[in-house]
């Protein structure tokens, strides 16, 4: 048995409750060793993970791991939020009683960690200071050492966090056991696999995954799934899947702020990271907050609603990240970053790293290549020719700081004052480029029913949505209806209204399938118009689904867009948003408790449509 208090009175852990947490876990899992682990760690443990061969080297100051073969993504399936309400079930919380999952998942941890260390990673999922640090406090015990080095850029991680709490039993207990992943049964009706929040004892018990988005608990189980719930618990704030950013505009001198989610595959890093175009760089500057969580409140001192990311770093997907698409994703995994990339391709001969997407054609030199199995490029078969070098969820993790156009007071406590939240899912049809929408109710109503088409013709029917929740669908921690309440309250309650939008930079030509707008940093220029529309500076077109802007208001310096593309991007298809508002309403009808403010709104909107010319 491990002398778990001398390790913790050496690292100076004295926060009483996190001590009794610690030795309770250390107990069930058999952990032959217990070491807690600060930022400052990271060197030795990046030189240790080296010898290991759990990381190898790509390049100065960057690394490669590869994950087994069969746990590469999140398992939506295995997720549950425990709770002990019934009254917390939703439709997609995959709601289980508490009672029931917590033997459950401590069973599976018994004796699991036997012969390894058990890490403590004391962390906070908010820029230290800030107003819901309280909220943001945890402790992970993990006994997969690249899991603590991904903690340690993904989260702000060091016994300092934990130490002064003002009530010291006020953490989440977050608690990863990687298991046996070569007999786990993943996918199979044998799986072993439970990634369980219970999440009004702000417990997260995750087994049988050392993948990111299942074992990084700060992340999604915390920054998502617990930080929804204790929002909600606490009625102080949202806890939301967005990228947030600020815009400056040099030439008046005024900062914005817009976050806001996107369902995955649809540009959400890419617009995150976006630069502004070179036409509009004299005037404007785009900064980076965060690529994929913030949590909103009320600032008490101004009545304004503000946001944060509670993260500190980008666990970025790969693929087709490129000098195109997201040339500061490109700078921010450069040399003497400390990048790590996983299950990317990899030559251990030149120590390169390559996916789909970086460059148009792979390397031509096969010497030396590996696939993200392993296996060697050049040993392929005729068959085996077009699988893809790298896995489609390869990502690459670094932090904040390293990107490029980091906004200077990204780790400043106060957060930022929040002027649009904004939706947008890949569609080929129907939605425009951009639509404004100024009612509270009418901007939630338009987050709930936000989807994107599904991927694979298989998955979904043509012109049908998976509905994505304000991109929240697998993070909803309690029941829709309520979501929707608890989300009306916090914004409703903010002195001054942000303005919402809908975007879609992916509308096609349906007859040769181009793309109708350029995208990417051009994407800037709807942003602008909308900022121009909150400030009364242009006044747009309404429509029945939102205020669109007029071809005079957009600044189109420097596009090169035919006048029919525009004129479609700026126009709504009555048939089709007629034949969108039936799906709409079987999409809502499925939660309970929706409140009556969220069905005015899809009336309204449907009245509106029926009786609209054009
Ligand atoms: C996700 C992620 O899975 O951000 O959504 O990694
Ligand atoms: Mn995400």
């Amino acid at each position: 048995m491990v002398d778990v208090d001398s390790v913790l009175d050496k690292a100076g852990l004295s926060n009483p409750k996190v001590r009794e947490y610690v030795k309770y876990w250390a107990g069930v899992t058999g952990a032959a060793r217990v070491e807690v682990v600060s930022a400052a760690d990271d060197d030795r443990l990046i030189q240790e993970a080296l010898e290991a061969g759990e990381l190898l080297p790509a390049g100065e100051g960057r690394y490669y791991s590869r994950s087994y073969h069969k746990d590469t993504a999140r398992s939506e399936e295995r997720t549950v939020v425990a709770t002990n309400d019934p009254k917390d079930k939703g439709v997609y919380n995959n709601w289980k009683p508490a009672s029931e999952m917590k033997p459950l998942l401590t069973e599976r941890m018994r004796g699991a960690s036997e012969g390894k260390t058990m890490y403590v990673v004391p962390y906070l999922m908010a820029p230290q200071g800030n107003a819901l640090a309280p909220w943001a406090t945890g402790v992970e015990l993990t006994d997969a050492r690249t899991v603590v080095l991904h903690m340690i850029r993904m989260a702000r991680v060091g016994v300092e966090h934990l130490n002064d709490l003002q009530d010291p039993d006020s953490f989440v207990r977050a608690v990863h056991v990687t298991g046996d992943l070569e007999n786990l049964g993943q996918g199979t009706d044998e799986d072993q696999r439970w990634f369980v929040t219970v999440a009004d004892e702000r417990t997260i018990l995750h087994y049988g995954s050392s993948y990111g988005g299942n074992a990084l608990l700060g992340k999604i189980a915390h920054g998502l799934r617990q930080g929804a719930y204790d929002g909600w618990a606490s009625r102080k704030f949202l806890a939301e899947q967005y990228m947030l950013i600020g815009i400056h505009d040099k030439e008046t001198g005024k900062d914005y702020h817009i976050c806001g989610g996107f369902p995955s595959a649809s540009g959400k890093t890419n617009l995150a990271m976006m630069l502004a175009p070179d036409a509009l760089g004299d005037r404007y500057h785009v900064s980076f907050y965060g690529d994929d969580i913030a949590w909103l409140w009320v600032d008490e001192a101004s009545g304004k609603l503000y946001g944060m990311n509670p993260e500190y770093g980008v666990f970025g997907v790969a693929k087709d990240t490129n000098e195109a698409t997201n040339p500061t994703a490109l700078s921010s995994v450069g040399e003497g970053t400390k990048v790590i990339f996983t299950n990317v391709a990899y030559n251990p001969k030149t120590q390169e790293v390559w996916w789909e997407g970086r460059t148009p054609e792979p390397p031509a030199d096969l010497d030396g290549w590996l696939d993200w199995k392993g296996a060697a490029i050049a040993d392929r078969t005729p068959e085996q020719a077009n699988e893809p070098w790298a896995h489609p969820n390869s990502r690459f993790t670094t932090t904040l700081g390293n990107v490029p156009n980091i906004a200077k007071d990204y780790d400043e406590p106060a957060g930022v004052p929040i002027d649009a939240i904004i939706f947008g899912g890949r569609t080929r049809d129907r939605e425009p480029l951009i639509r404004a929408i100024n009612d509270l109710a009418e901007g939630v109503y338009d987050g709930l029913t936000l989807g994107a088409e599904a991927t694979f013709a298989a998955e979904g029917k043509e012109g049908v949505l998976r509905y994505d929740p304000m991109s929240n669908r697998p993070f909803m921690a309690y029941g829709e209806g309520d979501y929707a309440q608890h989300y009306l309250n916090i914004v409703g309650a903010a002195k001054e209204q942000p303005i919402f939008a809908h975007v879609n930079w992916f509308q096609r030509d349906p007859e040769d399938g181009h793309f109708l707008w350029p995208g990417y940093r051009d994407n800037l220029r709807p942003l602008l118009w909308l900022l121009q529309l909150k400030n009364g500076e242009v006044k747009g077109r309404q429509t029945p689904v939102g205020i669109l802007p007029t071809k005079e208001e957009l600044n189109l310096e420097g596009v090169e867009i035919s006048e029919g593309d525009l004129e479609k991007i700026l126009t709504i298809d009555k048939a089709r948003w007629q034949q969108e508002m039936g799906y709409r309403a079987e999409h809502l009808e499925q939660f309970p408790n929706m409140p009556e403010a969220i069905w005015e709104a899809h009336r309204r909107v449907s009245a509106d449509l029926d009786a609209y010319e054009g």
